[in-house]
């Protein structure tokens, strides 16, 4: 597969941008390759700058659920764009959108919008600080949650990816208010909520971590958040980002009914565009400014064209069976590459809720960062380059999830398995 234009425009980029992307994770860096430079996409599928085509499993980081260059969207953001791109004013789009969200998502009954998932992030633990007037946060190590300081410690994805999870730049004495403990451990919570009784302002949690690979809550374990912080005072606060509208129309905590004080929001809101939101009840958001003197700002927060792209996108998960075949197509997919590395007798752990799955490349579980961590991530990386070859796009890193769109057809999905199966015999 000819890959010499894209590794040209890397060279090139990589003279005017740090390492030649404006994310870290898209670099290729944890897979050994330079990264694709892509052109278009349309569907499942996304083409390079050397007309190379591939399915996609990236969709974006999670946006593109409905698929790229869905036609509902890209005519509605053009309509929109015709009526100019920003006001800095306030648009009835910010309010049809916010109306959708609230409607969808049970614990919020008022939502502001920003430009990205760090700035909700961000945003919603200086909200839970300035409501509860305490300072400590509890964190997941393995959990992501944007790159704001306070939360770039023991953090996932890119962070994990490129082994600096407590970032260089970060001051300790920002980093000493974050506490850390692990995913599916209450008692880890437990211990560190009574060293620091009445200090902690929040809980944040990915209800489904999809940053460390995905991986789902057992058991009990979004129940006992709760309880903790009910009985604490604490806010606990679901990052569904990446898991909001994604595996349920109202998020995680529709599908395991557990309902958080705030949640955050990004990614599928937007359709594309660059969007992120944060919601929870009247009583603690109506102490955001201007009603309230937490203060939160952004020039292109509710812009119309990413409001216009997120409301289409809603719109078409509202339609009757959407999530039912998306279903469908996810087990099929996952289930299908996990059954051709038992087949090559390949030790793999495989892991999925709704349309987010993972392939881990370990003979043990994975319920933890520390588990994630022991992962093959050499092995992974000739399992990623080999379906690449084979015209599959998936997250270049061991510690990232695959996402299924409603535009995977049968022929994708049987392409992915097929290619799944010759490349576990290659690389066994
Ligand atoms: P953004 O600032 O990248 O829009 O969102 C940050 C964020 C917050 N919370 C969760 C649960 C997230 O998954 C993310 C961002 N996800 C990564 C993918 N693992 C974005 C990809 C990237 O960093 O380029």
């Amino acid at each position: 597969m000819n890959h010499e234009r894209s590794s040209a425009l890397f060279q090139q980029a990589r003279t005017s941008i740090p390492g030649g992307v404006n994310s870290p994770v898209r670099a290729f860096k944890s897979v050994g390759a330079d990264p694709l430079f892509i052109k278009r996409a349309a569907g499942c599928t996304i083409y390079d700058e050397d007309g190379n085509s591939f399915i996609d499993y990236v969709g974006s980081w999670g946006p593109m659920i409905v698929g790229h260059c869905h036609p509902r969207v890209v005519e509605a953001v053009k309509r929109a764009m015709d009526n100019g791109a920003s006001f800095g004013a306030p648009t009835e789009l910010e309010i049809t959108l916010a109306d959708m969200v609230i409607a969808a998502v049970p614990s919020i009954e008022m939502v502001r919008m920003v430009s990205s998932g760090t700035e909700a992030t961000m945003s919603a633990i200086r909200l839970a600080r300035g409501h509860t007037g305490r300072d400590k946060i509890l964190k997941f190590s393995g959990c992501y949650h944007g790159h704001a300081d306070a939360l770039l410690v023991k953090a996932g994805s890119g962070a994990a990816t490129f082994g600096v999870p407590d970032s260089p730049g970060v001051p300790a004495d920002f980093a000493r208010h974050t506490l850390t403990a692990e995913y599916n451990s209450l008692e880890s919570v437990g211990q560190l909520v009574a060293e620091n009784r009445d200090n902690i302002a929040c809980i944040i949690v990915e209800p489904v971590a999809g940053n460390m690979g995905t991986v789902p809550p057992r058991e009990g374990f979004l129940e006992g958040l709760r309880e903790i912080c009910s009985n604490e005072g604490i806010v606990l606060i679901f990052d569904e980002v990446m898991s909001g509208f994604r595996v349920a129309y109202g998020g995680a905590q529709e599908l395991y009914g557990v309902t958080p004080d705030m949640t955050t929001l990004g990614k599928i809101i937007g359709g594309g565009l660059p969007v992120g939101a944060f919601g929870g009840s009247r009583e603690i958001m109506e102490k955001l400014s201007p009603s309230g003197g937490v203060y939160q700002a952004g020039t292109l927060s509710g812009n119309p064209l990413a409001m216009t792209a997120g409301i289409e996108t809603l719109t078409l998960l509202k339609e009757p069976g959407f999530y039912d075949k998306l279903e469908e197509k996810s087990r099929q997919v996952a289930e299908g590459i996990a059954n051709a590395a038992r087949a090559a007798g390949y030790p793999l752990y495989s892991t999925r809720v709704g349309s987010m799955f993972c392939a881990f490349f370990t003979r043990g579980e994975v319920h933890d960062w520390p588990s994630a961590a022991a992962c093959d991530t050499k092995a992974f990386a000739r399992y990623f380059l080999a379906m690449l070859n084979e015209g599959i796009y998936l997250a270049p890193s061991q510690f990232e999830t695959a996402f299924v769109s409603a535009a995977h057809d049968d022929a994708a999905i049987e392409k992915t398995i097929a290619a799944a199966a010759k490349c576990f015999k290659m690389i066994a």
